[in-house]
């Protein structure tokens, strides 16, 4: 592997900063230089090299294909790299354009259907620290597994004796798993956590916040609360709870979920947009200010209806997606995906693209003010399987399908 010289140490750049920064080529010595021990260089910073292209029509790009079942292609802050988590537990490696043959790393996982390895999130500090986690079920029950890794440095592999399991919990049934794992801007693990499953919440668990299914957690793995082998932040809603078996548990961040698949945050404000799988009605896609606290309805509401019961349902503090499909319009599986920051398609600023597994075609809109505007279909091509949207370290879009291909969003 080359290594840039000298060496440079380099701030935990955000894809805006790097934005910034790539068209000032930063690697001759600059007021960032530093030479001293503690100095990391960056084989493989990320550095845009397209140039700007107006316009909003979408098309699209093949990145790689030939992957088995990829859930997710996401990025290290400022590495070039793309990282594709297979739902069998490996983590590929897309580099220079190539995906490389050999796996980042390996995870044992039960899989398939709902199960599998299905989040990944790398550091903020990534490239001072190497440190990744991952959200998979565990095999001989499917447990929930949190777990936490390490890089070979100057490599593109990692050491799968550096596990440490931050969290693992039991799972009454297969299904609703949820899937995200995303550090916010706040610098803390978000975990997008499913109802436990079966259908319509037979236990009530999403709206019952001594459990930790239908959730979004906030952990922090900097630090340590009491035996945990991760941090309570101290902003959490439920942050001082005694946490006994009918007390609200500390990780709690958000409630009412039924099935949060994809989650993700808007680079440039930090608003958290959470793609929601429906039951039998309705697919929805809610967004907000990450405040904390927030009811996302589920099981009184699904999308913005009365689901138990029917009628006359609790509406009080629940919070109504910014746009839903009902499953009469083929979606039956929203796919939630993140806003455009990047820089090489200017036009597509402040664009959230998204889509469903089964309905395939991409969507879009604009969050205005907390309104969804503009939300269309933003091309006719069925892509098949859609499992995500994610930005890469430079902001550009990357949509994986199950069929094994990662495709870039780009205006042709
Ligand atoms: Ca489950
Ligand atoms: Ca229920
Ligand atoms: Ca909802």
């Amino acid at each position: 592997m080359s290594r840039p010289s000298p060496r440079v140490r380099l701030p935990a750049l955000g894809p805006l900063v790097l934005a910034v920064a790539c068209g000032g080529g930063s690697g001759d010595g600059g007021p960032d230089a530093d030479p001293g021990p503690d100095a990391r260089d960056m084989p493989d910073a990320a550095v845009a090299t397209c140039t700007p292209r107006s316009g909003t029509t979408i098309g699209f790009e093949v990145v790689a294909t030939g992957l088995d079942a990829p859930l997710l292609a996401t990025a290290a802050p400022g590495d070039a790299r793309l990282f594709v988590i297979e739902q069998g537990g490996a983590i590929r490696v897309i580099k220079d354009g190539q995906l490389l043959a050999e796996p980042f790393l390996e995870v044992a996982v039960q899989c398939c259907g709902e199960q599998g390895l299905l989040g990944l999130a790398f550091h903020p500090q990534f490239r001072h620290n190497d440190l990744f986690y991952v959200h998979h079920t565990a095999r001989n029950g499917g447990d929930h597994v949190i777990a936490e890794y390490k890089a070979n440095f100057g490599t593109d592999t990692a050491d799968p004796g550096s596990r440490r399991e931050l969290m693992r919990w039991s799972d009454p049934y297969t299904n609703h798993n949820g899937g995200s794992v995303e550090f916010g801007p706040d610098g803390m693990l978000y975990l997008a956590i499913g109802d436990a499953g079966s259908g319509g919440d037979p236990q009530d668990r999403a709206q019952d916040l001594s459990s930790l299914f239908g959730k979004l957690l906030r952990i922090d793995v900097d630090t340590r609360t009491g035996a945990r082998a991760y941090g309570i932040p101290a902003d959490n809603p439920h942050a001082a709870s005694p946490d006994g078996p009918g007390d609200p548990r500390p990780e709690i961040w958000h409630l009412g979920l039924r099935n949060p698949f994809r989650i993700s945050f808007d680079a440039a404000n930090g608003d958290i947009y959470i793609g929601d799988v429906g039951q039998g009605a309705w697919e929805e896609v809610n967004a907000a200010a990450n405040a904390p606290g927030i009811n996302w309805g589920w099981d009184d509401r699904e999308g913005a209806h009365c689901f138990e019961p029917a009628s006359g349902c609790l509406t009080a503090g629940r919070v109504d997606p910014v746009v839903e499909f009902n499953q009469n319009q083929g979606w039956r599986s929203v796919m939630g995906g993140q806003v455009y920051r990047g820089t090489c398609f200017p036009d597509l600023q402040g664009t959230y693209f998204y889509g469903d597994h089964y309905a395939g075609r991409l969507w879009a809109f604009e969050l205005v003010g907390g309104v969804a505007q503009n939300n269309r279909q933003v091309s006719t091509q069925n892509l098949g399987g859609l499992t995500a949207v994610r930005a890469d370290a430079l902001g550009e879009l990357h949509v994986t399908t199950i069929d094994g291909t990662v495709r870039r969003i780009v205006v042709p």
